[in-house]
């Protein structure tokens, strides 16, 4: 028993919790401990008191727009069922007229932001995606350019024959404004090699987001869970992110993921649970202490469970997302997008505020024509 409120079943978690209200930093033996009780309404207690010391009552969500501009992909990670062979079913490249044309279609509210992200295309130009990057800057100048994962970062350097970093300067140049954290999934090699053997290293991985970071991009990142890892590896994933942002500052968003199994070489593998779900939330609102916020994908979660996590340490629902292929294609049963509305209404039904944000999390105030406007008159939490 630590306080009146936090009820402890589980013995073990008595010295995690004078660390965490204490304000310590946890240990990798404490993320152990965590990943392996059951006790998880201490667990979400736990995660709940750091995440309103962070980030109050606040729910933050975004209207936002998911753009691929291709599923050609050469990696065939066993992960995914999204990426196709060129000649494959279903295999599309976009054009930059189309990916434009369906970046402006699909909803009635401004986006503050698009998300993109791509398959590794074996022969598009590295110019492709410097003029899919400008077209779009110049069509909605004000939207945000979250755009191409570490992993692709690295394969545009190679087809571009640059190094990461003069790379990463031609894509800013071009208006890239910031990275989504994909492309992570797995950073211990035992892992990464089973479910995505021709990806770029974790180290690999760091290392990018380490440079996009010194030159002033931001970026998310994320971990996909609920397959071949065990706990140990989980806690290494979390300690490395938290190493690099203790260098960098420049992760704004830790974004757990829960792994999708159908239509995938890993179909065989049995899909996440609602307590490992949970669990993924809070530990790692508890091992992240130096990461400003842990998001809850209702995509992936399911907007049920995204709902309750909110409670569990994530401050952030994701947004309204218009057209999600990658989930989908592995079989997620979640709609394809949400209205504000339906975003605010979960929010609100879970006890908490609902703040619209930009990418980088400044409050985002709508005019009566549902123009975004920044609210300067609240806290930023980045
Ligand atoms: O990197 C692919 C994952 C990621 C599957 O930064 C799968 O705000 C589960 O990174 N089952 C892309 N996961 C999505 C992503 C993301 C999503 C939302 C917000 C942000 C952000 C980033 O999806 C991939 C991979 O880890 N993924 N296939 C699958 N079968």
């Amino acid at each position: 028993m630590i306080s009146r409120e936090l009820i402890i079943e589980d013995r073990r978690l008595g010295p995690i919790a004078a660390k965490v209200l204490a304000g310590e930093r946890l240990s990798y033996e404490d993320g152990i401990a965590l990943y392996r009780t059951n006790d998880l309404l201490a667990l979400g207690w736990l995660a709940n008191h750091v995440r309103e010391q962070k980030n109050g009552n606040v729910c933050y969500f975004n209207v936002n727009r998911h753009l691929n501009p291709t599923n050609v992909c050469v990696a065939h990670c066993r992960l995914c069922a999204f990426g196709r062979d060129p000649d494959a079913p279903g295999a599309y490249t976009m054009a930059i007229e189309e990916a434009v044309e369906r970046a402006a279609s699909g909803y009635d509210e401004s986006v503050t932001e698009f998300h993109i992200v791509g398959g590794l295309h074996p022969t598009l130009p590295f110019d492709y995606y410097l003029d899919l990057l400008r077209a779009l800057k110049q069509r909605f100048p004000q939207v945000h350019l979250k755009a191409f994962t570490m992993v692709e970062v690295a394969y545009l350097a190679k087809i571009a024959q640059l190094s990461v970093r003069e790379t990463l300067l031609k894509l800013k140049e071009a208006g890239l404004d910031s990275h989504p954290g994909g492309g992570a999934e797995f950073f211990h090699p035992r892992v990464r090699k089973v479910i995505c053997d021709h990806k770029i290293s974790g180290e690999m991985w760091l290392r990018i987001a380490r440079t996009a970071h010194e030159l002033g991009l931001h970026s998310n990142a994320t971990m996909l869970y609920g397959h071949i890892e065990t706990e140990e590896e989980r806690v290494d994933h979390l300690l490395k992110l938290r190493a690099l942002q203790d260098e960098t500052r420049g992760l704004v968003c830790f974004i757990p993921l829960a792994f999708h199994p159908a239509n995938t070489a890993l179909a065989h593998l049995p899909p996440t649970t609602g307590m490992l779900d949970l669990k993924n939330i809070a530990v790692s609102r508890l091992l992240l202490d130096n990461l400003p916020h842990v998001k809850a994908y209702w995509i992936m979660l399911t907007p049920p469970i995204a709902q309750v996590a909110l409670r569990f340490g994530a401050d952030d629902i994701d947004g309204t997302v218009i057209e999600e292929k990658i989930y989908h294609d592995a079989g997620a049963r979640t709609p394809q997008a949400l209205r504000r509305s339906e975003l605010l209404r979960l929010i609100r039904e879970a006890g908490r505020e609902p703040v619209e944000r930009d990418t980088l999390y400044r409050p985002v105030v709508r005019t009566p024509a549902g123009e975004p406007r920044l609210d300067t008159t609240l806290t930023v939490h980045v």
